[in-house]
């Protein structure tokens, strides 16, 4: 049984190495929530909340999700105790509307527990077989052509086994085709829009078509499934969603509506682990490849990452970059580390998420802390 004594949420301050710009916003410096559980044994789990500072990407943020683990979501979990992790989302989904972010910080904190308690790795125990994760990058959008040619460029080289572009009207069809004039037909590249256009804008995204991506995330409306279904019948080129889907119903429309061919997957935005690995079965039952989308975390966020990713329908590389991509210092030890060919191994054989925490660093960058008990 789990019964969970206490959460711990902390606010830390993170400042990226660079300012990551997409169509709908910048972050410079991350706010980042780390929730702790604490059971009845004394034992502890770790998560993150990946929430932004501002509702450009999602609604919630960083305060709306405090203030949902401090008024709901944590006296909700005191109410009971639980057989496995698994029951947590439904328990939550019952009465707590949305909030996934905030529900996915605390239900992904115990599964982490709920594993180290088992003695296995956080991937073993959510059912994970991968022994390493292939790993793309994120590239937000680059002031110049040239900017943006030189960061594929050193991402190719560095091995990263997929380069994502961030783009928007202005800077989409001649940012894409200065890269493949530069880099060639080879190197695996996709472009994620965050819903910066309508389908009014079909002829600009038809202009990709020529230059052979992986796939063109989200381009519509961040809560729409049928204009995107309306756009995938018109274009070649996959639709992937990232925004759209919330959960495994979501996923399930996708699939019956032809809205897109392939999944980003972020457990806080679908809830976490449990309704992850639903909608990672639904699309390995359908044929439908998934994979690990990135919200700029940190070691911890990033640890729970790499752990949803060796799931067997992950075929695709995830925006799971290592640390050093992000951050002068991570907060985790062993900081997340990248090989040549673009893969970061699976810490399958150490209890719960695999890399410990850095308590002298977290507590110099801590902001703000509160403890709340049952
Ligand atoms: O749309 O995938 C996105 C970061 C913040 C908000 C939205 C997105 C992203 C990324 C970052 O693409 C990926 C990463 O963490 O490396
Ligand atoms: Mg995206």
């Amino acid at each position: 049984m789990i019964r969970i004594e206490r959460i711990r949420l902390r606010e830390i301050h993170l400042p990226l190495k660079e300012p990551f710009q997409i169509s709908s916003g910048v972050v410079q410096n991350r706010r980042i929530l780390l929730v702790q559980v604490i059971d009845a044994d004394g034992a502890e789990g770790w998560g993150e909340c990946v929430a932004g500072e501002y509702p450009n990407y999602h609604p919630e943020t960083i305060d709306t999700a405090w203030l949902a683990i401090r008024e709901w979501i944590a006296p909700k979990l005191f109410e009971r105790e639980f057989e496995h992790p698994a029951d947590i989302f439904p328990w939550l989904q019952r009465d707590i509307r949305g909030h996934h972010m905030a529900k996915a910080g605390v239900e992904m904190s115990t599964w982490e527990l709920a594993a180290r308690k088992s003695g296995q790795s956080l991937s073993r125990f959510l059912g994970g077989t991968r022994e390493k994760i292939a790993v793309g990058i994120s590239i937000g959008i680059q002031p110049s052509l040239e900017a943006l040619v030189q960061k594929v460029r050193e991402a190719v080289s560095a091995g990263y086994r997929k380069a994502k572009i961030k783009i928007k009207p202005g800077a989409d069809v001649e940012y894409v085709r200065a890269v493949r004039e530069a880099l060639g037909n080879g190197v695996p590249i996709m472009v994620d829009a965050n819903n910066a256009y309508t389908l009014a804008d079909i002829e600009r995204l038809r202009a990709l078509e020529e230059f052979n991506l992986m796939m063109i995330e989200q381009p519509l409306a961040w809560d729409d499934l049928l204009q995107h279904a309306r756009l995938q019948s018109e274009l070649r080129t996959p639709v992937c969603l990232d925004e759209s889907i919330t959960g495994v119903d979501r996923a399930r429309d996708m699939i019956e509506l032809g809205a897109g061919k392939i999944i980003n997957i972020k457990p806080g935005r679908v809830g976490g682990f449990t309704s992850s690995k639903q909608i990672h079965d639904l699309c390995a039952e359908n044929g439908i490849p998934v994979w690990c989308g990135g919200m700029l975390e940190s070691g911890v966020g990033r640890a729970h990452n790499v752990a949803l990713a060796s799931l067997g329908n992950f075929t695709l590389p995830g925006d799971i970059s290592p640390s050093s991509r992000y951050w002068q210092r991570d907060i985790v030890q062993p900081e997340w580390q990248m090989d040549d060919q673009g893969m970061i191994a699976v810490p399958a054989g150490r209890p719960g998420m695999g890399v410990e925490l850095d308590m002298d660093y977290i507590e110099h960058l801590t902001v703000r802390q509160q403890e709340l008990t049952r």
